[in-house]
């Protein structure tokens, strides 16, 4: 496994934690973070159930795309940068493992569209969310006008990129931006405990499960239920469906080997 300069991993079992950290300037994303994110993401996919991600020290989940690196930005150059948010948000959104982001303080910018490329986001009381590259002259640049419009509507998306304002994670959570708020202390205990959960649940069915959701979003309905369909078929003709179905008969737990 590669060292990294700007973010950490640790593992706990099935589960692995990528913090990004550069605490100074609140994990603001430049061009090695954002390589570094992509690698570590790819190099657990095979072996994590779940992988939570978070930014270091109390103050700042990812403060957005690094502005001082930005600044001197070609457009050509700011189209690879562009790219390169682009890389690591699809490969969260197609690995075959669940993501969860723990935001524990600003998400601001490409932090924002960072978290809304997991599977599942979990703030503490103090995040605080936006999307303010207007305020820069700029436009969301790592897919913050897509996802976050499937997420939270038209309306209220357009409101947070047309004002670049801030909400709170209680506001956040009203608007369906999040699954739950958290006391700073317990929030990534509470994303581990969720992602321990995940780890004991049939692997396939998981993965499955992630890409008929991801893939459905840009579907017409009768297709994504038709793909949901043969899925839940194909499923059947796995070790984990019979050891999902044998164990709850026997009344004990499953052991699962994602075959
Ligand atoms: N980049 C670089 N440094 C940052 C930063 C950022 N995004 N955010 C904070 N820092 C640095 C500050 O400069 C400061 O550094 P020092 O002065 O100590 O050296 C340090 O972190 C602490 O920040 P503050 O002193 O400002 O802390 P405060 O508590 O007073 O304020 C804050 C916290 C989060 C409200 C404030 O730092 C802030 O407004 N930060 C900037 C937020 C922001 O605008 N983020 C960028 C969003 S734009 C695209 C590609 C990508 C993107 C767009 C287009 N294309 C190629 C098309 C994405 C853009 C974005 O993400």
């Amino acid at each position: 496994m590669a060292s990294f300069e700007n973010i950490l991993v640790e593992h706990d079992g099935p589960i692995a934690t990528i913090t990004v950290n550069r605490p100074k300037s609140l994990n603001a994303l430049n061009s090695t973070t954002l390589r570094e994110l992509t690698q570590a993401v790819r190099e657990h996919a095979e072996q994590a159930r779940a992988i939570i991600l978070t930014g270091a020290g109390d103050k700042a989940f990812v403060a957005g795309a690094d502005i001082s690196e930005m600044k001197p930005m070609t457009p050509w150059s700011a189209r690879e940068f562009s790219e390169l948010g682009h890389v690591v948000t699809a490969l969260l959104e197609d690995l075959p493992c669940a993501t969860i982001a723990a935001v524990n303080g600003y998400a601001l910018g490409g932090g924002l569209e960072l978290a809304v490329a997991c599977d599942m986001i979990f703030a503490s009381e103090n995040a605080r969310f936006g999307l303010p590259e207007v305020t820069l002259g700029v436009t969301p640049g790592f897919g913050g006008t897509q996802r976050l419009v499937r997420l939270v509507g038209k309306l209220r998306a357009k409101e947070m990129i047309f004002t670049g304002d801030m909400i709170d994670a209680k506001r956040a959570l009203e608007i369906g931006l999040i699954n739950g708020i958290h006391p700073r202390e317990s929030l990534l205990a509470h994303c581990k405990t969720v992602a321990q959960k995940i780890a004991t649940r049939g692997p396939l069915a998981i993965s499955r499960a992630k890409r008929l959701v991801e893939r459905g979003y840009d579907m017409a309905l009768r297709a994504a239920n038709r793909q949901e369909a043969e899925t839940f078929a194909l499923l059947f003709d796995t070790e984990d469906r019979r050891e999902g179905m044998a164990a709850f008969l026997e009344k004990r737990p499953p052991k699962f080997q994602g075959k």
